[in-house]
């Protein structure tokens, strides 16, 4: 069976929440992070998630790739837009955005400055300026959504079921990003969907 690999409130809640919003049958498996012994390594060797294994034993990566997979196995989803589509290209647009502005370059270096600089002194610095970068990749998200409730087509896609995700990572954060009021608008407007609520259920991270 088509298996999901995601660790709870990781960015493989994305892909999770795709997955219901879709109504695939693909199992969700639970896996532990940065653990030697965790089955993931076996299962994408970069260990980490989202990992998408299908029934013939291929794996795909990255939300990126994972999120137009799922949407492509249901024609005409309005979650996506068709092959040749400049709306498609849009939302892959900010798929790539989001994998690459907002969680590598700034969440990351936010989260784990260690594997920025092995001294630690410089941690600080290196967080600093993650948040200043992140913030900026941010801004750019919150002028877009000026007059606009989703990110593509006025309506629901692939694009706003990540933004969601990290959306929700900004919560722990504080000023100035409690700031970002179309941000918040869209996060609450993605709460109320009953798939995203199903996936953080799911995760344990919704009663
Ligand atoms: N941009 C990729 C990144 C995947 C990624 O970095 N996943 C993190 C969880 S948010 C992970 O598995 N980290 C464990 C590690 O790097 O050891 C995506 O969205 O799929």
């Amino acid at each position: 069976m088509t298996t999901l690999f995601i660790a709870p409130g990781a960015c493989s809640l994305a892909s999770h929440i795709a997955v219901h919003e879709l109504g695939l049958p693909i199992q969700i498996e639970k896996v532990a992070l940065r653990t030697p012994d965790s089955p993931i390594h076996a299962i994408n060797p970069l260990g980490r998630v989202p990992a998408l294994q299908l029934d013939d034993g291929t794996v795909l990566t990255e939300n990126s790739a994972i999120l137009p997979f799922l949407a492509d196995q249901v024609p005409g989803t309005p979650l996506f837009a068709p092959a040749g589509s400049a709306e498609r290209g849009q939302i892959q647009g900010w798929l790539g955005y989001l994998a690459a502005e907002v969680h590598t370059a700034s969440f990351r270096p936010l989260n784990r400055p260690e594997r920025y600089s092995a001294d630690e002194s410089a941690h600080t610095g290196i967080r600093e300026q993650a948040r200043i970068q992140l913030f900026k990749a941010f801004e750019h998200i919150e002028r877009h959504l000026e007059g606009r409730q989703w990110l593509v087509g006025e309506r629901f896609t692939l694009a706003d079921i990540y933004l969601g995700v990290f959306a929700t990572w900004l919560t722990r954060l504080g000023a100035p990003f409690d700031g970002l009021d179309n941000v918040t608008r869209l996060r609450q407007k993605w709460l109320e969907r009953p798939a995203v609520q199903e996936a953080l259920r799911d995760e344990g991270l919704l009663k």
